[in-house]
Formats: C-alpha cells, sequence, structure tokens
C-alpha cells in the first residue's frame, strides 16, 4: 500500500450548521448510498445491463458541492459514467433515474441513455459522459455560454455556475489541460471537481501521473487550485461555495481536488481485486455518512430518531424507484430515430 496522502484538516466545529440543513445534507447523501445499493442488487438480478459504476463512498462530494453550493436545478452539474448520485443531488427524481437504468422510455434520458448517460435539461445535467475528461468541454461550453449571455448579451439572469465532474485518472488527458487553460482564460464561471479516489481501474494514482497532488496543476493556469478531505461533507461545502462565490463574481475557475474513495469495485463486472485490504480499511473508517450522522448528534443538532426517519423514507423512495422502474414501458419501437437530431419546438 502507497503511504496514504495527509488528508487536509478542517474544523467542522466552527461551521454555522442549521439543523435544517444538516438533515437536508444528511438526506441526499443517504439518497445517493441507498440507491446505489439498490442498483448493485438490480443488475445483479439481471435488470440491467451494460457497465454500472456506483458511487458509493463518494456521496460527500456530491452533496457537498451541489446541494451545499449550488442552486440545484439552475445552475449546471456535468458529470462522468459515475452520474447517478450527480443526477440525484441536481434533483433529478430518483424513479426517473432508475427507470433510465432500466432503459425505460420514463427515464431522465428516455431509456436511451442507461446508466452512462443521464441527463436532463430540467435540472441543468449536462449529462454522464463515458469518455473519460469528455465531460470537461462540455461544462467548460456550457459555462461560456453563461458569460457569453451575460456579458455581450446584456442578459443578468445569467448568473449560472457550472460544476464539472471528474475523476483523478481524467486529469491526465489533454482535454483536461487545453480546457483549464481557456477556462482561466476567459474567467469562466465554472469550478472543475476532481474525484481522486486514487484508482482509475486498475490503475493506481501515483503510478500514472507526474505530480499526483492534482490542485497543484492549478497554478501553471494561473488557477486557484484546493484540496479538500472529500469524506467530510462541511468541509467539500466549505470549499465550494468560496469556489461558486468567486465564479458568479466573474473572477473565473477554481480546480477542487476533493480526496476520495469508491467502496465498491470499478463498475459492478470488476471484481475488485487490485485494491489492498488496508487501503480499503483506512478508507471504510472514514465513511462520510456515517461520520456526519455521529457528528450531527455529538454536535447536538439532531436526535438519533430524526436520522433513522431519513433512513426509512429514502428506502421507500427507493423501493418506489423500482417498481416505478418495473412497470413502466419500454420506448417504443416507432420511435427509434427519434432524439437524434432536435426536434422543432
Ligand atoms: C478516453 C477514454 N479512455 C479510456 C477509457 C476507459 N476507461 C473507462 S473508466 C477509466 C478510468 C477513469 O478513472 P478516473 O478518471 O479516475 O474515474 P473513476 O472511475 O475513478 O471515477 C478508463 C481508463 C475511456 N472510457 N475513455
Ligand atoms: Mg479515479
Amino acid at each position: 500500500m502507497v503511504q496514504e496522502r495527509t488528508l487536509p484538516t478542517f474544523d467542522a466545529a466552527k461551521e454555522q450548521i442549521t439543523k435544517a440543513e444538516g438533515l437536508r445534507l444528511y438526506e441526499d447523501m443517504v439518497l445517493g448510498r441507498t440507491f446505489e445499493d439498490k442498483c448493485a442488487e438490480m443488475y445483479y438480478r439481471g435488470k440491467m445491463f451494460g457497465f454500472v459504476h456506483l458511487y458509493n463512498g463518494q456521496e460527500a462530494v456530491s452533496t457537498g458541492v451541489i446541494q451545499g453550493a449550488m442552486r440545484p436545478g439552475e445552475d449546471f452539474v456535468c458529470s462522468t459514467y459515475r452520474d447517478h448520485v450527480h443526477a440525484l443531488s441536481a434533483g433529478v427524481p430518483a424513479k426517473e433515474v432508475m427507470a433510465e437504468l432500466f432503459g425505460k422510455a420514463t427515464g431522465c434520458s428516455k431509456g436511451r441513455g442507461g446508466s452512462m448517460h443521464m441527463f436532463s435539461a430540467e435540472h441543468g445535467l449536462l449529462g454522464g459522459y463515458a469518455f473519460v475528461a469528455e465531460g470537461i468541454p462540455v461544462a467548460s461550453g456550457a459555462a461560456f455560454q453563461t458569460k457569453y449571455r451575460r456579458e455581450v448579451l446584456g442578459d443578468q439572469s445569467a448568473d449560472q455556475v457550472t460544476a464539472c465532474f471528474f475523476g483523478d485518472g481524467a486529469c491526465n488527458n489533454g482535454q483536461f489541460f487545453e480546457t483549464l487553460n481557456m477556462a482561466a482564460l476567459w474567467k469562466l464561471p465554472i469550478i472543475f471537481v476532481v474525484e481522486n479516489n486514487k484508482w482509475a481501474i486498475g490503475m493506481a494514482h501515483e503510478r500514472a501521473t507526474s505530480q499526483p497532488e492534482i490542485y497543484k496543476k492549478a497554478s501553471v493556469f494561473d488557477m486557484v487550485g484546493v484540496e479538500v478531505d472529500g469524506m467530510d461533507v462541511l468541509a467539500v461545502r466549505a470549499v465550494a461555495q468560496e469556489a461558486v462565490a468567486r465564479a458568479r463574481k466573474g473572477e473565473g475557475p477554481t480546480l477542487i481536488e476533493a480526496l476520495t474513495y469508491r467502496f465498491r469495485g470499478h463498475s459492478l463486472a470488476d471484481p475488485d481485486e487490485m485494491r489492498s485490504k488496508a487501503e480499503k480499511e483506512f478508507w471504510f473508517a472514514r465513511d462520510p455518512i456515517k461520520n456526519f450522522a455521529k457528528y450531527l448528534v455529538d454536535q447536538g443538532i439532531v436526535e438519533p430518531e430524526e436520522l433513522k426517519a431519513i433512513d426509512r423514507k429514502i428506502q421507500e423512495l427507493v423501493d418506489e424507484s423500482v417498481k416505478f422502474a418495473e412497470t413502466s414501458s419500454e420506448p417504443d419501437k416507432s420511435e427509434l430515430y427519434r432524439f437524434i437530431f432536435a426536434e422543432d419546438e
């Protein structure tokens, strides 16, 4: 096992967090975890096909950024093939994400996308992208149009910020360097969120990159780069709030490196034999949901019973989403060629 990088410290006791917000962040993370566990069950029961990449362990990143710092539904979110939970945090209903996984017409991409291609114009979800780093220029295009509408077309309502999520593996790809250069040059309203989970399938991060501290790469673009404990939802929320404020003020992008870990294999087809037991245990002990629950109770912000009630409510919601997906229709054959090109309004 490679020596673990020291996680940046964060003084959560100093955070001003209301009960309502604490419960909201907790609920969003529990939704992500419960949804993904249900996906694993459905996949192994043969209900969904193709590659399915789960997000277990990384919930504090999606929740901390989208629910903690953005305006879900108004701002833009761009994801990778590990996209179910970003879609949920952005407000796409669980039943539409589950139906998409089942390939049903009621799915958020009308059953055409599947696991790796969640999309919702209504929720500002720019898509999940299966090619590594593919979303980075797409997200930057969204940020560019916001700036263009505001500064060139004079549309004062164009103040959206885009959050672009991608993995450590994507940071060795040319699109990362080319796009970050332009985003910084043009001061685009975007935050680049690297979810450094230490692995790109079976390739350990340290073996693939000359500078493993990804946030430092921001400096060559004269961009702000920060590292954060990606297992601590309040720490993620704090850095994301700063980055979003910077972007909204027109001061340009931020590169946030969230140090995190996926609790399952790369995809549900991966036997997960590459990673050591010691490494997994190091990270399992940092489970973002368990730790946040403990924090909320220890600080006297919530009662344990309130958290259990959320767990039950979310379990019901996810069970309902499976019923909805199972009973929904498949896309009609007559629509085979629809949604390939844009249609007239
Ligand atoms: C351009 C491209 N090259 C290779 C692949 C195959 N591939 C799929 S996932 C992956 C690893 C990416 O790892 P990372 O960016 O760290 O994301 P994580 O899976 O850890 O979330 C690779 C190489 C791909 N999808 N696209
Ligand atoms: Mg990775």
